[in-house]
């Protein structure tokens, strides 16, 4: 089995410890792995390429997330400029248009699953959408390939347009349109002929075809184990015949899926569904997410990183629960606390992370914790001096009033974060005496149950 990426990494940066924004250098060790994963998993070598660069420019001078390590940060940049890459997280759907009969035209490479999902696009168009759909086979060259297609079509209940013997592609689908729009069908959807892209008399002839029918979707369907071949073969159905969507088969199989990316790329087309399997029903939109898993060889890695993200590094918990032991919490521990806070976003969603805070979370959030409260309270205390921070005893009236003005906060505001403050101080020096455990020795600090946050 192949390596995963994140299995990679993690070697890469075990011994890098350190936090702030990622290093060109970190980058650039990270960007290697990435490379030959991503060949690894089949993606053409041009588009990792590309790729690959537009990992750096988002990479390089990234903040590191507070509790992630490098190594997981790096993985998800890729994880994400991957889902954007290969079309987002929303799928594009079927284009039916609003002048029937449409005309859907499959293309695609011999044996990349054709006329498998012909039928399975008319059984979901004829079930979830309620069209009346009309398959026909313009495939002439294979023995039985009609067959095929009409057992199929008796599978999904869809009729399918009778073969006439000797009747050429070009002629078939004419017929398919005419009988469409005489008898009222939605849809009608062409299945032709597996071809190799450098067969050019079989492409003129699908080209043809397309323009006689002016299909609404031209779909290039391509199994998910086409390999380094998949940028030529998706340029040249795009060149030749055009193409307006893609349809990757086969993804309950092994591979990676690489081809995905790599024809995305190419094309600029979106995929707009996956095979799942040999059943007319094993049919599904393109998820992006799941692909881009795929690629990287880990299924989980959101989760990795957004897992990771909830445990507030061991390291500098413990170095806080030793504080709170001898009583040493101050107004800059503080500060550093609503810095990291503020970096890792909303309050809200932060609340829900951290470890055993969660069942307080509505309590909280009843006491109007909003998202400004976090800078001002920065704010104060960077309009204190050093010595003010270390020793909040020395703040009087004149200096509260000083630091009201300096932070744009009212001396109220002053006075309710040293209350908080001096609350906070006292608490953690009881429960410090317990042990430094529980609340604040794995989760960092937030203000304990029952306790209002500091506002
Ligand atoms: N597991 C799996 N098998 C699939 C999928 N799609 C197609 N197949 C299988 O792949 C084989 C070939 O599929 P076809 O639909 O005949 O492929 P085609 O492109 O029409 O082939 P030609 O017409 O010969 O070019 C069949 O055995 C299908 O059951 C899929 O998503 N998953
Ligand atoms: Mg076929």
């Amino acid at each position: 089995m192949f390596e995963t990426l994140s299995g990679r990494l993690g070697g890469i940066f075990d011994k890098l410890r350190k936090r702030g924004a990622l290093s060109e250098d970190d980058v650039n060790a990270a960007l290697r792995e990435i490379r030959i994963a991503l060949l690894e998993a089949d993606v053409a070598l041009p588009v990792v390429k590309d790729f690959v660069e537009g990992v750096r420019v988002r990479a390089v001078g990234q903040e590191v997330l507070r509790s992630v390590t490098p190594g997981q940060m790096v993985v998800k940049i890729v994880h994400d400029h991957l889902i954007e890459t290969l079309g987002g997280l929303e799928p594009v759907a079927l284009d039916i248009g609003q002048s029937p009969p449409t005309a859907i035209l499959m293309v695609g490479l011999q044996g990349s699953g054709k006329t498998t999902t012909a039928a399975k696009i008319a059984l979901r168009l004829r079930k979830r959408e309620n069209r009346k759909v009309l398959l026909a086979s313009l495939d002439v060259y294979r023995p039985a390939a009609q067959q095929q297609l009409q057992v199929l079509a008796g599978q999904v209940e869809v009729p399918m347009l009778p073969p006439i013997l000797g009747e050429r592609p070009v002629a078939i689908a004419k017929r398919a349109m005419a009988k469409g729009r005489v008898e009222g069908f939605d849809v009608v959807i062409l299945d032709t002929a597996g071809r190799l892209h450098i067969d050019q008399e079989l492409m003129a002839e699908v080209a043809e075809v397309r323009a006689v029918t002016s299909p609404r979707e031209t779909l290039l369907v391509a199994d998910a184990m086409t390999g380094q071949d998949a940028v030529n073969i998706a340029r040249e159905f795009n060149q030749k015949v055009g193409v307006t969507g893609l349809v990757l088969t086969r993804v309950d199989g092994d591979a990676r899926g690489g081809a995905a990316l790599s024809m995305r790329a190419v094309t600029g087309c979106p995929i707009k569904l996956m095979g799942v399997g040999e059943k007319t029903d094993d049919l599904e939109a393109f998820q992006a997410e799941r692909v881009a898993g795929r690629i990287l060889g880990m299924g989980d890695v959101v989760g990795l990183v957004e897992k990771a993200a909830e445990h507030v590094e061991r390291e500098d918990a413990e170095k806080m629960a030793a504080k709170l032991r001898k009583g040493e919490f101050s107004l800059e521990d503080l500060r550093d606390q609503l810095r990291q806070l503020r970096k890792m976003g909303s309050m809200e969603g932060l609340l829900g992370m951290i470890p055993g805070i969660g069942k307080i979370k509505n309590q909280i959030a009843q006491a109007n914790l909003d998202d400004k409260l976090i800078p001002r309270q920065e704010a104060i205390i960077n309009a204190m001096t050093k010595a003010e921070r270390r020793n909040p005893k020395v703040l009087n009236a004149s200096r509260r009033r000083r630091i009201a003005a300096g932070s744009g906060t009212t001396v109220q505001d002053v006075n309710r974060l040293l209350k908080q403050y001096q609350q906070m101080s006292d608490m953690m020096k009881r429960m410090g005496k317990m042990g430094g455990k529980g609340l604040f020795g794995r989760g960092g600090m937030m203000p304990p149950p029952g306790m209002p946050p500091f506002r």
